[in-house]
């Protein structure tokens, strides 16, 4: 869109109304940024308006600089240049802003001279979430409009501030109710009425405050040790108190040095890669009409998947086998949607009318009209084809059959039913009410319009959904069931499993493989060992035995007080008996442990789970790279500034991993395969961002 069809002039009265229509969300393009440079320089050039009032059309104002067009060629006028100019206007300029201000968007309404806002109105600087920090004025701005601790909230926090937050704070000037155009104009003339003062931001000084740079300092080193932005972003705001060019300079100096850094590359990958897996072959298919689930088994996933639907508006038919099951399912849900109420994700009345939309039967005749059914019962095949054959007796022409298994074959359990076309596997991720990851699993017969249903329900949900084909664990599980082998290997061969888990922290992970498997449940890892054992091939290493001995000793983690550690209260401890099963399994093998630093730890680890998400693009099971990282992102605690185990494969590069994996293997040929996409790689100077990029 050329930058006249963006910004567009118009003048009633002594108004002069800039207008920006840059949809979806305005963002602030070259188109946009040189459209209003234009318009500005016109109206003062033309002195027939007294004041310019700010708008957009659509949706919301400015959401910020447009992301999709950072590492390429910059084009002028640059943002801060910009903004400069907007501020020294002859002719004052006032913004109304509604939806979100974000980033470049809040940017441009604080170098206005007033800004208004309506009630719904959010504003907020996320430039951290993309590994940056303001880059235009915002730091310097927002911190003497409101002060260098609210200057610090909103650019460590990446928050949204609602209307009324951002009026007690000094941000905005004033809360209207009506179309932005006419808020503005209403706004633009109470200012030429004197009714609504101006004020030129740059002149207003910043109150020093070093107590609350220095809590942000500490703050960042406790909660983001080793991440660049967050260091940057205070440095900047600290910055706020010098003259406002000397400030901007440094804002800037700060800003040049995230911009194209694998933090930053990673934290934007992971930003677009979120709305990137939308994109299905199924995506132009009508998704089937769901105004009824039906969920069966209340155990933590059925509640927890029950509780999202719930707030997400639709009626849930709980069914369990017992009214004791379905006591305890209820309870948990009810539970659930206090915890919501509590961390201010939900309102009473909404509560209310949630725990209202809830049905709970042991009668599966209950789920008779139905749209959809999701299976979350305990992960056994026979029970799962019991209750789809049961399902496809009962549930209505056209209902959608799915299944929350986290493994187990999907044709296999849609062929117990006639109507294989409606059988798909909704894979979601523990808390279910929390975790954002659903894997949409498609079977060889389901049919297209009941994967866009699945993800119509994700989005319903506001879960991220990601297509996987079928095969054991789907993307998320079958990778990091080879991962976790390498992490057995490791101990079994000399790391502690508590340096495995400090080193994988360090590199991002919120935890170390140890520590999530206590917390998951260490039965649950024996019982998938147990079931694969009669189908693992001769040649392949058992990782398993010591872990094997945690549970076989009835220390199954945090539910038993102690696995590899030991929970005391709140206090995670070192599990005494550890080492003595570590010695006593390395010496039954034969095994004379050697050290391993931390970054062979993390290459190992690291190395495994590039490997097998290789080989699962190989078997078309993940579309795209990007899908497999944002599984990883959405669902297994991947650190996001690394953008995804492939996003991070690329910054060590193909060649230098196929040579890892060639040496790893002289240890152990049959776990450490080069795969042939890998391989390919290599030879033609590929990367897994061409591949995403259709290359
Ligand atoms: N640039 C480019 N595209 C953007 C965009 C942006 N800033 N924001 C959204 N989109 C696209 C998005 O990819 C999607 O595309 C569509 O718009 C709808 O978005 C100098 C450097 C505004 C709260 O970080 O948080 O300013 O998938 O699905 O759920 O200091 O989008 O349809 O093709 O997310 O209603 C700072 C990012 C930039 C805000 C709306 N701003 N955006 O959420 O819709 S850095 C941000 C959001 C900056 C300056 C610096 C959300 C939203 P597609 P959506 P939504």
């Amino acid at each position: 869109m050329s930058e006249t069809q963006v910004v567009s002039v118009e003048y009633v009265g002594d108004v002069a109304l800039i207008c920006i229509d840059n949809p979806p969300v305005n963002a602030g393009s070259a188109a946009m940024r040189q459209g209003l440079q234009k318009a500005v320089q016109e109206v003062n050039a033309e002195g027939k308006a007294k004041v310019i009032g700010v708008y957009c059309a659509g949706r919301t104002f400015v959401a910020g600089a447009d992301i999709s067009e950072f590492g390429k060629a910059p084009q002028q006028p640059f943002m801060p240049d910009l903004y400069n100019e907007v501020e020294a206007s002859g002719v004052p300029l006032v913004a109304a802003i509604h939806g979100t201000a974000l980033g470049g968007g809040l940017e441009l309404a604080v170098s206005c001279h007033a800004r208004v806002a309506l009630p719904t109105a959010r504003v907020g600087l996320p430039e951290i979430h993309l590994g940056l920090l303001p880059g235009a004025g915002g730091t310097q701005r927002v911190s003497r409009l409101a002060g260098i601790p609210v200057a610090l909230d909103l650019s460590l926090s990446g928050r949204q501030m609602p209307a009324k937050e951002a009026l007690e704070a000094g941000i905005i000037d004033r809360i209207m109710e009506d179309e932005p155009r006419d808020v503005v104009l209403a706004a633009a003339e109470d200012v030429i009425a004197g009714k609504l003062q101006t004020r030129v931001t740059r002149d207003i000084e910043t109150k020093a405050d070093d107590a609350a740079i220095e809590g942000a300092k500490a703050m960042v080193a406790k909660k983001a040790p080793g991440l660049n932005a967050p260091v940057q972003a205070i440095n900047a705001v600290a910055a706020s108190t010098l003259p406002f060019d000397e400030g901007l300079a440094a804002e800037r100096a700060a800003f040049m040095a995230c911009m194209g850094t694998d933090e930053s590359r990673g934290m934007i990958h992971a930003f677009f890669g979120e709305r990137a897996v939308a994109n299905i072959p199924e995506k132009k298919e009508t998704p089937r009409d769901v105004q009824s689930l039906g969920v069966i088994g209340g155990g933590t996933m059925g509640s927890g998947i029950s509780t999202s639907a719930l707030m997400a508006g639709l009626p849930v038919t709980l069914i369990e086998v017992s009214q004791e099951g379905l006591d305890r399912g209820v309870a948990t849900i009810t539970g659930n949607l206090e915890g919501a109420v509590k961390r201010g994700k939900m309102s009473e009345a909404k509560r209310d009318a949630a725990l209202a939309n809830m049905t709970a039967s042991t009668d599966m005749n209950a789920l008779a009209d139905v749209d959809l059914v999701i299976e979350a019962v305990f992960e056994k095949m026979e029970i799962k084809k019991e209750i789809f054959g049961k399902l496809d007796t009962i549930c209505k022409e056209g209902a959608i059959l799915a299944s929350n298994t986290s493994y187990l074959d999907i044709n296999e359990i849609a062929a117990m039913t006639n109507r294989p076309q409606d059988v798909l596997g909704l894979h979601f991720f523990s808390p279910a009410h929390i975790m954002r990851l659903l894997e949409v699993v498609v079977g060889e017969k389901t049919d297209p319009a009941v994967v866009a249903t699945g993800f119509a329900l994700a989005k319903r949900m506001k879960k991220v959904g990601v297509r996987a084909g079928v095969c054991d664990g789907f993307i998320g599980n079958r990778i990091l069931g080879h991962y976790l082998k390498v992490a057995s290997y490791l101990v079994l061969d000399g790391a502690h499993p508590d340096q495995v888990d400090s080193a994988l922290e360090g590199f991002g992970f919120a935890m170390g493989p140890h520590r999530v498997g206590d917390l998951a449940g260490l039965d649950i890892g024996y019982m998938t060992r147990k079931r694969l054992e009669a189908t693992r091939p001769a040649e392949e290493r058992y990782g398993g035995a010591i872990a094997d001995r945690l549970s076989e000793n009835g220390w199954n983690g945090r539910k038993t007080a102690k696995g590899y550690y030991v929970y005391e209260g709140r206090e995670t401890l070192t599990n005494p008996d550890l080492n003595g099963i570590i010695d006593e399994v390395r010496a039954e093998a034969g095994i004379t442990p050697k050290a391993f630093t931390d970054e062979d730890i993390v290459d190992r680890y690291m190395t495994a789970m590039i490997s097998e998400a290789a080989r699962v693009l190989e078997d078309g099971i993940a579309l795209r790279p990007v899908d497999v990282d944002v599984v990883f992102l959405m669902g297994y605690g991947f650190p996001r500034h690394r953008g995804g185990p492939l996003c991070y494969a690329d910054t060590i590069g193909a060649k230098k991993l196929v040579a890892r994996i060639e040496a790893y293997a002289s240890e152990d040929a049959h776990y450490w395969k080069v795969p042939a996409l890998l391989q390919k790689m290599a030879d033609e100077g590929g990367s897994f961002d061409k591949l995403n990029k259709g290359k």
